[in-house]
């Protein structure tokens, strides 16, 4: 039997693992170190951590190759994640935990007096990620492996990841996040596999020998797809999966033929052109701004996958292809596949139009992780035409099929025929990427209860009543390795003293603990560790905000992506608040730290403004000798996955304060509640799920719901919340007299406007009141003691629902049918 490269498969012969004794693991460290990298003990801890991951990599070898291996069984369905971001944060400490190699990799650290946390901390981040969407595609690729899935996760290498935000008097800086600058030691570069990916060019269409019609697409400018491969370990099961990234680089003719030209200068610049495709990943998480790049970046990401993907399938009968294959789309932005399968089973392997397309719309699923229509990718017609002639062509003729079929079904529906069409007419002409992605997949699902409802009944109305059973909703979680086992050791060793080993891959076990709510001496211990790790946070908000919180306080968090429907205004309302009762000298205030941290999209003036009022905010109370330790509040810069690890296992209060049907799921306050955190939040997203799991005494809910949302909007009148709530205006009073902005007049005018505008979309002032209220009963739980361990005890009980392997279990069940192995 051959593989894809034509070698003998009988010659991939498996290899042994590497003994991981304390012992080994000293001495391979020490070559690395001395041999491989040429630097001694006493270097820069980042050589380390280099030397520390080569090491580990090393470990992982035997069982990806296995993996690898086993994969090659022609009988075997496999999944392919399409993702434009994986938003990874650091492997080290990850891959030690699910190889269950931390404890002799300490032992061997010790003889070196190095401490382990401390080589880990030296690891970048890999940012190739905005939020949410990006930090699922990486829970997930650890729960497949986990799970033994075969599952392979596509993606763009891009050169620079999220970009490093630092404040500069109260404002966001972005600075570019060089992170390959000192290499990747977890990757493996696999030219071997390299793919070419076509642009512009124009189509020729010809009649063959049997006198079948095909399409030429000819003049292209082509750029090389080269796949670097990570490796995804599973938990404790010697499964090793791969993501595979993608990088772009110059294709060798290309630049010889401009050489010969004679214009070398020319040549080296049309370089830089195709691999700018990878070099940065854009930072918007909620506006499309139809850049050209953006599009080549989707079709490249695509292309190459999908190539990469028939390359393997090579050999067989193309008929059995989406029997073996399913692709998931990753939100709208991969779903220019729809129309690549196409054009490589019918301009490449030549079938007929009817069978690929059969083919294609059986093999694709898409995810969708949003409502908010700005989010909607559409590329204008004209752009599309001149970078990928060929893809307009095709879904040209998949819109004409798809309208007759909605025409024969509401004959004389025009209007039903306008909406659904994937192109957008008007002064514009757009195809609509969102359609484009319904039409051609089997499955479509939504990332949390009300989000998937919202969108049958909304978003996706019409598409619902034609196809209702290609619809379905996937809950969103987190994996318990690095939310649970891997951030909070202490509380990780609490529970597997309790429950037991195994509760890392079987999180429903966490239910154990909800009898040990009633037990005095376990919630003592309990405490201790969250005081701990509050101790934690303490100094993590020292050392980067420079404010200091105090452990004993209620520790109050808000952090994810700066945006308006997110509500941090309202946050930052409630602090306002707060200080005015302070100065109205109510004493009954429980001492509260409130942090807030999130980057704003460069281009997002709104959002941008919101961190800077959260830090002003911030420098007056803070610097307030009359408010002294009743509050603390603190702007985290540069919030990220690793920062993420520390600040979920010590936090009191999750704030999740979503206009209601704004936040598609929500997964950061997964993690809050999985490490104990109570949650303040509204109907919205993934919190009604954890709001049932937890019931109503262990949550604290406030504010309208979508319906009410949705039924107010056409009177919205802010101004009648303002003259009906003292507090209320008070707040905007002392925002409008400029304290926050004493020197620098007038800079929040237009947030206020915003706030007071009746077209306010995200109604920031009709839950003000309620939101203050309940933060008041939050107060009241926070003075019993024993009450509010007994809350915090009882949401990490409840939160194995919420592990992705439940998600990926059910994305298995119900949409890609795979096979475990092992
Ligand atoms: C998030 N989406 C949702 N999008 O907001 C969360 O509610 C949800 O929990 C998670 O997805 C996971 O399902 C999200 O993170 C993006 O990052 C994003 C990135 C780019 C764009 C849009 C959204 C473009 C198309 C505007 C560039």
């Amino acid at each position: 039997m051959n593989n894809e490269l034509g070698e003998e498969l009988c010659l991939l012969q498996p290899i042994d693992p590497l003994p991981a004794d304390a012992d080994t693991i000293a001495q391979d460290f020490r070559r690395y170190l001395d041999y491989h990298l040429g630097r001694f003990l006493g270097c820069d801890t980042v050589y380390l951590y280099h030397a520390l991951a080569y090491v580990t990599r090393d470990h992982l070898m035997a069982d990806w190759r296995n993996t690898w291996l086993h994969y090659q069984d022609p009988q075997l369905r496999r999944a392919h994640y399409l993702s434009m971001e994986y938003l990874i944060g650091r492997s080290l400490g990850n891959n030690l935990l699910n190889c269950e190699l931390a404890e002799p990799m300490r032992e061997a650290m010790e003889r070196f007096s190095i401490r382990l946390e401390d080589v880990e901390a030296k690891e970048p981040d890999a940012g190739l990620g905005n939020g949410g969407l990006g930090r699922l595609a990486a829970c997930f690729l650890d729960s497949c492996a986990t799970l033994g899935l075969p599952v392979i996760g596509y993606g763009l290498r891009y050169e620079y990841g999220m970009f490093h935000q630092h404040i500069e008097n109260g404002h966001q800086v972005e600075d570019p996040d060089h992170w390959l600058r000192d290499g990747h030691p977890w990757e493996i570069e696999r030219p071997e596999f390299a793919q070419t990916v076509h642009f512009g060019g124009r189509v020729e269409h010809f009649t063959d020998a049997q006198g079948h019609e095909g399409a030429r697409w000819t003049d292209t400018e082509d750029v090389v797809a080269v796949p670097y491969d990570i490796p995804i370990a599973g938990y404790r099961n010697k499964v090793v999966n791969t993501l595979r990234l993608w990088n772009a680089s110059a294709t060798s003719e290309f630049n010889l033929m401009e050489f010969n030209a004679g214009d070398y200068a020319e040549a080296v610049a049309l370089k830089n052109q195709a691999e700018n495709i990878t070099m940065v990943l854009y930072p918007n998480d909620a506006t499309e701004n139809g850049k050209e790049l953006r599009l080549r970046q989707q079709y490249f990401l695509t292309s190459a996958s999908l190539q990469d993907v028939l390359r393997q399938w090579d050999g067989r009968p193309i008929e059995d292809f989406a029997k073996f294959n399913v692709f998931q789309l990753n939100d709208t932005h991969p779903s220019i596949a729809v129309a690549e399968l196409m054009r490589l089973l019918v301009d490449e392997k030549r079938l007929p139009w009817e069978q690929a397309w059969e083919i294609s719309r059986s093999c694709m699923a898409y995810t969708n992780h949003t409502l908010l229509p700005e989010a909607l990718e559409r590329w204008p017609v004209n752009l599309f035409e001149s970078l990928l002639p060929r893809l307009l062509e095709i879904i040209y003729r998949i819109n004409a099929e798809f309208l007759a079929e909605v025409r024969a079904r509401w004959p004389g529906d025009m209007e039903r025929v306008r909406r659904m069409s994937l192109i957008e007419e008007g002064p514009v002409r757009q195809v609509r990427m969102a359609w484009l992605a319904i039409v051609g997949s089997f499955s479509i699902n939504g990332v949390a209860e009300l989000h998937s409802s919202l969108l049958r009944q909304g978003l996706f109305r019409d598409f619902y009543e034609m196809w209702p059973e290609r619809f379905n909703n996937k809950t969103n979680g987190v994996t318990p390795r690095r939310w649970l086992a891997h951030a909070n050791p202490h509380l990780a060793g609490l529970l597997t003293d309790t429950l037991g080993d195994g509760w890392q891959a079987d999180l429903a076990r966490l239910e154990g603990l909800r009898p040990l709510a009633d037990d005095a001496g376990f919630r003592e211990r309990w405490c201790e560790i969250r005081h701990y790790n509050k101790q934690r946070l303490a100094d993590l908000v020292a050392h980067y905000a420079g404010v200091r919180f105090d452990p004993s306080a209620l520790f109050d968090v808000q952090v994810k992506r700066i945006h308006e429907y997110k509500r941090q205004l309202l946050n930052i309302l409630h602090i306002i608040h707060l200080y005015n009762c302070i100065h109205s000298g109510d004493e009954e205030r429980v001492p509260r730290c409130v942090l807030i941290g999130g980057k704003a999209a460069p281009g997002y003036v709104r959002a941008k403004e919101i961190v800077k009022l959260a830090n002003n905010v911030a420098a007056v109370v803070n610097s307030d000798p009359l408010v002294g330790e009743r509050l603390k509040v603190a702007f985290i810069p540069n919030y990220n996955v690793s920062k993420m690890e520390v600040i979920c296992t010590g936090t009191d209060l999750s704030e999740q304060i979503s206009t209601a049907s704004k936040e598609a799921s929500g997964t950061g306050n997964m993690k809050f509640m999985m490490n104990g955190a109570v949650t303040i939040g509204t109907y919205d997203g993934a919190n009604i799920e954890i709001l049932q799991a937890v019931g109503e005494d262990n949550f604290f809910l406030f504010g309208l719901h979508a319906d009410e949302v949705a039924a107010l909007r056409p009177q919205y009148e802010p101004q009648q919340y303002i003259d009906a709530d003292p507090d209320l205006a008070a707040v905007l009073q002392l925002l409008e007299s400029g304290h926050f902005n004493a020197v620098e007049p007038g800079i929040f005018d237009g947030l206020i406007g915003s706030l007071k505008s009746p077209h306010d979309p995200w109604m920031t002032l009709a839950d003000f009141r309620s939101y203050i209220d309940t933060q008041q009963r939050v107060e009241q739980a926070w003075h019993d003691t024993e009450r509010w361990s007994r809350m915090s005890i009882l949401n990490t009980a409840a939160s194995g629902m919420f592990s992705t392997d439940r998600t990926i279990a059910e994305y298995n069940a119900e949409i890609w049918r795979l096979k475990a192995i092992g």
